[in-house]
């Protein structure tokens, strides 16, 4: 199983905003196994699909440590929200960088799952902010817009020059995988 590509921080595609998944079927199904292989190789414990280029409203979670609690969201809405606080954030695409972020630390989600089926689900503690941190990507949104802009500009001249002294690693696009 192929592991994607991760865009990282200023890359202008983060900013794009993902459209609704609309077919589901079994090249949407592959890219949700293929998002989850390349969240546990990161190692993450979430991808949204803006990360690796597919600009649809989908993620996949897993908070533990053993792999044993996958979780996708496809087309995911927020419908309540409540005690607000704040935890400290990292991202696969703004790698080596940490800092707190204030979000609501317990919300209600009502999502599709793979086979298009309606559901909704309560999250709380990391499970709330780290389905919030996704779904910001999915609107072209990094953790690093809560910071003030003099630190994120630090942090984007910081990954500049990580990238210029560490050229791309070949891995497979993951565009295809929807289009095939
Ligand atoms: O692996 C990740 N850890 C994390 C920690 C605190 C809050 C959010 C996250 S998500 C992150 C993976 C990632 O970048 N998902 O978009
Ligand atoms: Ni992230």
């Amino acid at each position: 199983m192929p592991l994607l590509e991760i865009l990282e921080f200023p890359d202008p595609r983060l900013r794009t905003r993902a459209a609704p998944v609309t077919v589901f079927d079994a090249a949407l199904s592959r890219l949700i196994d293929d998002m989850f292989e390349t969240m546990y190789a990161a190692p993450g414990i979430g991808l949204a699909a803006s990360q690796v280029d597919v600009h649809r409203r989908l993620l996949v979670m897993d908070v533990s440590n053993d792999r044993s609690e996958p979780l996708v969201f496809i087309n995911p809405e927020v419908v309540a929200r409540e005690e607000i606080g704040v935890m400290e954030e990292g991202c696969l695409s703004v790698p080596g960088i940490y800092d707190e972020v204030e979000r609501a630390q317990r919300i209600r989600v009502r999502a599709q799952d793979r086979d298009g089926k309606v559901f909704e689900r309560e999250l709380d503690g990391i499970r709330a902010v780290c389905l919030q941190h996704e779904m910001d990507h999915l609107d072209g949104k990094l953790f690093v817009d809560y910071l003030s802009s003099l630190k994120r500009d630090r942090i984007r001249r910081k990954l500049e020059k990580e990238r210029r002294d560490r050229p791309a690693a070949g891995r497979t696009p993951a565009g295809a995988a929807l289009t095939r």
